[in-house]
């Protein structure tokens, strides 16, 4: 076992490891001195996922075995990723075993409130969309994360529904949620519990689904509790979920939406940029309770802005370099895994109540109809599928699957810039992600420790922040329908007494593959 340290924090022993403080400056460059015997994270290759909707299951054929472009889509990110089926919609879906099966009668007191963001209108789950997503995980490779009905749903209905769903995926399914964000299910916006009931009465009725989930799923295993805000939830639940559960219990998860509503105009996409100090907060209170129950934290549901993202700023090139940095920020923090939300307009506005406040103009409608605002990816399946500018974030955040995250030491000198360095086999990987509005920085990576002999690199980069299209990684887009992509674009970097000098430019990011 790998010791993680939280980032920024000297491990001890570093001298005796072999590594120095390299103090390389160019004339007026930022500094990137590498700690590589500092290891902060083995990147597990199934880092990469995206979330959905769980009422995208109404339609049994969203998620299906032919479907050529979605999974062209999936495997272009990763041969080996994370589908999390979840959201405010799974609280208000129910399992339809059979034809005849009679819808449960729920009331839910947030029904008919304006400032109620829940879909209030139930969706029939069939056993057809699951067999359907069994066949759609094999054939991307993917591995599924599958949210039960906690706020409306009772221990019955969610254990016959994880009966099924347990036999269907088989071993595509890593393990269930009960629940999604039930540190709101109190707030006006939800209402799925009523004011005062906290966390002692969610881990009650959390215990008592489980339960029955586990008499009728032997096998089942579970993570939680899925919060949307409260990493003191992620810590109590890290405390006493395992007591109860025991090695059923394998996982931690919490959620991140960086700005919203997406009416504020702070929502926007300087704030975007300029990173969250309550990233290191949660991620401050969470890892520690994570490595004392020996769990991995997983980001299950997320984005750039909550209520269905913003147009503009979660479809432009922005949420590329912000999804990148969000992502590699959080693998240094000892994060697992990152889901970013997408699915339909439709559905999602649906998740909102019928609320999709983003949209401004029809040409905002038409964009969230194949994709809500930080959709990663946008289509469906009669208009095929592409990758919107998050996807190349993703894409970029990828090649570091597999590989151990080490520390450096970056001195941006001012500027909004942050780099990531891996060990990947012999060689190391760098990221920077310059984003900064308008200063170029220019980087001399200390190589000498690497030996390196040659470094290439991929830019990620766009029109202009706003831009809705025209990103490129290593040169290159990714094919509508398709998904083809292979890097057109591979500089070659020179390396001088140890040093490369890396430019990246204002708005823009790079990758470096080094070779020993
Ligand atoms: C989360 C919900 C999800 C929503 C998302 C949003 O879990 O269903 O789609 O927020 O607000 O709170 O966009």
């Amino acid at each position: 076992m790998v010791r993680i340290n939280r980032r920024g924090l000297l491990a001890t022993g570093l001298a005796a490891m072999g590594t120095r403080a390299f103090g390389a400056v160019t004339s007026g460059g930022e500094r990137l001195p590498l700690r590589p015997g500092e290891i902060l994270n083995e990147i597990p290759s199934d880092f990469s996922g995206f979330s959905f909707e769980t009422s995208q299951l109404a339609d049994p054929d969203y998620f299906a075995p032919g479907d050529a472009s979605f999974i062209a889509f999936f495997r272009r990110l990763s041969p080996n990723g994370v589908l999390r089926i979840g959201g405010n919609s799974s609280e208000f879906c129910w399992w339809k075993a059979t034809p005849d099966a009679k819808q449960p009668v729920v009331r839910s007191p947030g029904q008919g409130r304006a400032d109620n963001y829940m879909p209030q209108n139930f969706t029939p789950i069939t056993p057809a969309a699951i067999d359907n997503l069994r066949g759609f995980l094999d054939a991307t490779g993917w591995h599924c994360i599958y949210g039960l009905n906690f706020g409306t749903g009772s221990p019955e209905r969610d254990a016959a529904e994880a009966a099924y769903v347990a036999k269907a995926l088989g071993p595509r399914l890593l393990y269930f949620q009960i629940g999604n964000e039930p540190d709101l299910y109190k707030s006006p916006h939800n209402m799925l519990r009523p004011a005062g009931w906290d966390f002692p009465d969610y881990i009650k009725e959390w215990t008592a689904i489980a339960n029955a989930v586990s008499a009728r799923v032997p096998d089942a295993r579970f993570a939680g509790p899925d919060v949307a805000n409260a990493s003191g939830w992620v810590v109590r639940f890290a405390q006493q979920a395992p007591t109860l559960m025991g090695k059923r219990l394998v996982g931690l998860s919490g959620h991140y939406y960086a700005e919203g509503p997406p009416e504020s105009p702070d929502a926007n996409i300087a704030n975007l940029l300029k990173g969250d100090p309550r990233i290191a907060q949660r991620m401050d209170q969470i890892m520690p309770a994570a490595h004392a129950a020996d769990l991995n934290f997983r980001m299950t549901e997320g984005n750039s802005c909550y209520r269905g993202g913003k147009p503009g700023m979660s479809n432009a090139f922005a949420s590329s370099l912000w999804g990148g940095d969000y992502m590699l920020d959080m693998a240094a923090r000892g994060c697992k895994g990152i889901n970013f939300h997408g699915g339909s307009g439709k559905r999602i506005a649906a998740g909102l109540g019928g609320k999709l406040p983003g949209a401004r103009d029809e040409a905002d409608m038409e964009a969230a109809r194949l994709g809500t605002f930080y959709s990663p990816l946008a289509g469906n399946n009669q208009e095929g599928y592409g990758a919107r500018p998050l996807f190349y974030g993703m894409l970029l955040v990828q090649q570091f699957a597999g590989t151990r995250l080490v520390a450096n030491r970056f001195d941006s000198m001012g500027a909004n810039a942050t780099a990531y360095t891996a060990r990947a086999g012999d060689g190391l990987r760098v990221a920077i992600f310059n984003k900064d509005m308008s200063r170029d920085v220019s980087v001399a990576i200390d190589l000498a420790v690497a030996k390196a002999r040659r470094a290439k690199v991929w830019r990620l980069q766009g029109p202009a922040l706003d831009a809705t299209s025209g990103v490129t990684l290593a040169g290159a887009t990714i094919a509508h329908g398709s998904a083809d992509w292979q890097p057109r674009n591979v500089e070659s970097v020179a390396i001088q007494g140890g040093l490369a000098n890396l430019a990246v430019p204002h708005a823009s990011g790079a990758l470096l593959f080094v070779e020993s």
